[in-house]
């Protein structure tokens, strides 16, 4: 059986509990305080030495770390692999524009203002420009949802659970979601979805 190592508020966690729901493979759930430290003990760090979760650890014991690739590894061979090369590199472009442009702004300040709470002066100083680049990426996600239903060929698949993850809880992070109906008509589809699972639904 597969085992994820995770935390249940993350976005980069649900993104594999969401594939793997939809896709109905059982798993052991194994949650790891990101809040105290738990995924920088020698022993995590001997499974992922980045000290980081969400950790898919196979039935052999090989570890797979970073949600895009455990998505990927997931979908393999499954039908959320996208069919052809450049559906499989358009993918790939969502997928990276979220990690670049989109996680770093929208979970980053959901984690600041939800979960410390309390920000360090350089974070105070920090958290205009991560707002402003958060909004940049929710911009972007915009003009291409505006004449499509899903961000590749128009077929629900692994950029649109990619990018749903931080974007369905950037509300906690202050970012105002108004202005954006073609990203809440999105959200509302893929919510909508037989299958679905919200993030805080995991095996326990
Ligand atoms: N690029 C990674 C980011 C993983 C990440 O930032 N994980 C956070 C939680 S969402 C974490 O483990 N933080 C704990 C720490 O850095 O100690 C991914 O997509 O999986």
């Amino acid at each position: 059986m597969l085992t994820l190592y995770d935390y249940p508020d993350s976005g980069n966690g649900y993104k594999c509990r969401l594939l793997m729901a939809y896709l109905g493979i059982a798993y052991r759930y194994v949650t790891k305080d990101i809040l105290s430290g738990e995924t920088r003990t020698p022993e995590f760090l001997a499974r992922n030495p980045n000290g980081r979760i969400p950790l898919l650890e196979l039935e052999d014991g090989t570890h797979i770390a970073e949600s895009g690739a455990i998505l990927w590894y997931l979908a393999d061979g499954t039908k959320f692999q996208p069919a052809g090369r450049l559906a499989r590199a358009q993918t790939l472009q969502w997928m990276f524009f979220e990690q670049y442009s989109h996680e770093p702004y929208i979970a980053v300040a959901r984690f600041w203002r939800h979960y410390l709470k309390t920000l360090s002066p350089l974070q105070e100083m920090d958290l205009p420009e991560r707002m402003k680049k958060g909004y940049a990426a929710l911009a972007v996600m915009e003009g291409h949802l505006a004449t499509r239903r899903y961000f590749v060929e128009d077929r629900f698949g692994l950029a649109d659970i990619a990018l749903y993850a931080y974007t369905h809880v950037a509300h906690e992070g202050d970012f105002d979601l108004a202005p954006y109906p073609a990203i809440r008509a999105w959200m509302e589809r893929i919510a909508g979805r037989g299958g679905h699972v919200a993030i805080d639904q995991y095996p326990r």
